[in-house]
């Protein structure tokens, strides 16, 4: 590695937007900083060229993760004596301030290319056939656990509301003023779940009570809680967490 290189990466190490990224683990899951400037070869020095150029790499690893992406590839599955029972709670906010919601009340909203718009209850979520499956939650802070969740596959309920499953991405939005978003592939892949339950009893309010999205093939930031409306669109919805510089896809 030759001086030069080096000094770019120490300069583009200081730049804020470099060590903003950094904190967000942004690079770490990827791309180093010695590699980016390998790979660009450029002078990056300047905050809109740096910016161009990590978020024309966040792009372009969307694009590859899609591609790799097999709609009905499983991720692993775990036995019961594998769960994790001192399970862990994460939001933006600690734990003290997690949403309360009523579920006789709660109404999940739907928007976009839906056929049928009418809100609906839990009651109507509870009495359709529900699946169960142990994975591990995975998160980008550097920690994952094994649980065990129950609920109405998403892709069976989309198709049951007739959703456009052509259209390109599936938004959420919660109670809590979070919100993420999936390509319709994963939306409608078989361990995407509306989970209902956490070890075998009604989800817990920390754990997004009434209703959480459990995705196994995305990191624990891509598993909305306490949803509140679901769209269906082929504009990006980005998210909470995807528009402050996470990768939009993160497959794990
Ligand atoms: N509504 C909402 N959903 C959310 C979050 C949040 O802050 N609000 N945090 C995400 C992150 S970063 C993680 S790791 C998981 C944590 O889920 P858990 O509390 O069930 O472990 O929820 C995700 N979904
Ligand atoms: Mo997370």
């Amino acid at each position: 590695m030759s001086l030069i290189k080096n000094h770019k990466r120490i300069v583009m190490a200081d730049h804020p937007a470099v060590r903003d990224l950094e904190r967000r683990h942004f690079l770490r899951q990827g791309l180093s900083l010695g590699a980016l400037t390998l790979l660009t070869g450029c002078d990056v020095t300047d905050s809109d060229a740096v910016d161009g150029v990590l978020r024309g790499i966040s792009r372009w690893n969307d694009r590859v993760q899609a591609w790799l992406f097999h709609p009905n590839k499983l991720a692993p599955t775990f036995a019961e004596s594998e769960i994790d029972h001192n399970f862990r709670f994460n939001a933006f906010y600690p734990e003290s301030k997690a949403p309360v919601i009523d579920g006789a009340s709660w109404r999940l909203r739907l928007d976009g290319k839906i056929a049928d718009k009418r809100p609906w209850t839990l009651a109507q979520l509870n009495a359709m056939q529900q699946e169960s499956q142990i994975t591990r939650h995975v998160c980008v802070e550097g920690w994952s656990k094994i649980g065990k969740w129950g609920g109405v596959p998403l892709g069976r309920f989309l198709r049951q509301v007739g959703a456009d499953t052509s259209a390109k991405y599936v938004g959420f939005t919660c109670a809590d003023g979070y919100s993420s978003s999936m390509d319709m592939a994963t939306a409608l892949h078989p361990q995407t779940l509306m989970a209902l339950t956490f070890a075998d009893q009604t989800l817990p309010r920390k754990f997004g009570y009434p209703m959480k999205i459990r995705v196994p093939t995305k990191l624990g930031f891509k598993n909305p809680k306490f949803i509140v409306e679901i769209s269906v669109r082929d504009d990006n919805p980005g998210g909470y967490w995807e528009d402050r510089g996470y990768n939009w896809f993160s497959g794990i």
